[in-house]
């Protein structure tokens, strides 16, 4: 049995995806993710132009031995195009290997080590009211874990903080923006950021939300890179009395011995990698216990092989997962985290962004959701089939994530 095709659908229900569709030579369909937001035909073309040709003819078994066929071969090391291709092509090989078993593909990981994954929501509000309304919202719903973020005065437009949420509305944040109506955008939209003002105010805003809903609710934040180490330092030290189960980003990752300098002055929890896509990436990190949750997402760093490596690596220190899910994985990405999630042991809690009803069209999935805890679902492979017709209704519209200035004009980390 060989691999016979080898194809990348892209397409836009609701956003954009980059799919990889691999084929064996008695007819296994296998599903993997590749979708990289603001820069998806970068991946798109890697895979078409460099990686498919390469995979036609090859054994779909051996997929660790494909793995290192793709990295080493490759010679240029990492690097989230890359390692977003590689994703896609182990993510297709795990689900057809799965799936000629019989058997939901956690079962070849090592099989469940837990009945459910505990997940976190996006609560996010213009100022405190609007918060806690999202938050009773997400409370009701069953949910244990929630992930705060707030507007600041001052600031027209702040990460992570949904304009258009209601009450029981799902689809609560998107960064990457498409044009002027809803065509094809042709440059990144602008934010506004100003790290004083929001040192001052996101303490009070945590007080608030303890105060309203008790010791219990795990409460999270992210960051987004945009604090110095001494600024992320002062942020984490000040959140200590409001007991967060992590705060994520405080500074960027890629200076990774800064997380010193946080870590010295501070118990809250730290979580990083989102941007990551190698377990070479989080070194430091992982050897110095710098950190308690590591963020890859299998979509951007490898696949469902990289993330083991890195998953392995982090439970020797005692580092628990906190796989990235916003709706800019795909629901092919969702459920290879939902399958590592349930059979590793170092799992730490799961994101969850529902993605749009539009998306699910395309994208029919297996995994359940059940008051804050979600399951892969019992289907052969990963659970998740792309609807081709469904997808070709939905051509590849250009958005791009946002830039961040400061008050000035400065360009500042997003
Ligand atoms: C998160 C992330 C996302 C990213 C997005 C970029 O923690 O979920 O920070 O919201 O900004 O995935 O494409
Ligand atoms: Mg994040």
């Amino acid at each position: 049995m060989s691999i016979s095709t080898a194809e990348v659908i892209v397409t836009s229900p609701g956003r954009n995806f980059v799919t990889l569709k691999v084929v064996t030579s008695d007819g296994v369909v296998g599903w993997g993710d590749a979708t990289l937001n603001g820069r998806e035909l970068a991946v798109a073309s890697y895979l078409r132009d460099h990686l498919a040709s390469t995979l036609i003819g090859r054994d779909e078994d051996r997929i660790e031995d494909t793995w290192q066929y793709l990295y080493r071969g490759a010679y240029w090391r990492r690097g989230p195009v890359t390692m977003a291709a590689i994703a896609a092509v182990d993510m297709a090989l795990w689900d057809i290997k799965a799936k000629k078993a019989g058997v939901p593909l956690y079962q070849l990981l090592g099989g469940a080590s837990r009945d459910k994954l505990r997940v976190y929501a996006h609560a996010s509000g213009n100022d405190y009211p609007a918060l806690a309304r999202a938050i009773r919202g997400y409370v009701d719903e069953g949910y244990t874990a929630v992930r705060i973020q707030t507007g600041v005065p001052g600031l027209e437009r702040v990460y992570g903080v949904s304009d258009t949420a209601e009450p029981g509305q799902r689809y609560d944040y998107e960064p990457a923006h498409r044009g002027a109506d809803g065509g094809a955008a042709t440059r990144p939209e602008e934010e506004d950021w100003d790290t004083p003002a929001y040192l001052r105010h996101v303490p009070a805003i945590f007080e608030k939300v303890r105060e309203e809903f008790g010791p219990e609710l795990r409460l999270l934040h992210d960051a987004h890179h945009r604090m110095s180490p001494i600024e992320a330092a002062r942020l984490a030290k000040s959140l200590e009395p409001y007991d967060l189960f992590w705060l994520e980003d405080v500074t960027p990752g890629e200076d990774q011995e800064a997380f010193r300098l946080v870590r010295q002055h501070s118990t809250t929890p730290l979580a990083t990698g989102e941007v990551f896509n190698s377990v070479h990436d989080y070194r430091t990190l992982i050897t110095e216990r710098l950190i308690d949750y590591v963020r890859s997402a299998p979509t951007h760093t490898g696949g469902v092989t990289g993330m083991k490596k890195l998953l392995d690596f982090a439970a020797i220190y005692g580092i628990r997962s906190g796989i990235h899910g916003p709706t800019d994985v795909s629901p092919v990405g969702m459920a290879a985290a939902l399958h590592l999630d349930l059979a590793i042991h170092n799992f730490g809690i799961q994101e969850y962004m529902p993605h749009s009803e539009l998306t699910l069209e395309a994208f029919r999935t297996s995994y359940t959701f059940d008051r804050g805890f979600l399951h892969p679902g019992e289907t052969p492979g990963l659970g998740v089939e792309l609807d081709e017709e469904v997808a070709a209704r939905h051509p590849y519209t250009a958005a791009y994530l946002p830039v961040n200035r400061l008050l000035d004009g400065t360009v500042h980390d997003w």
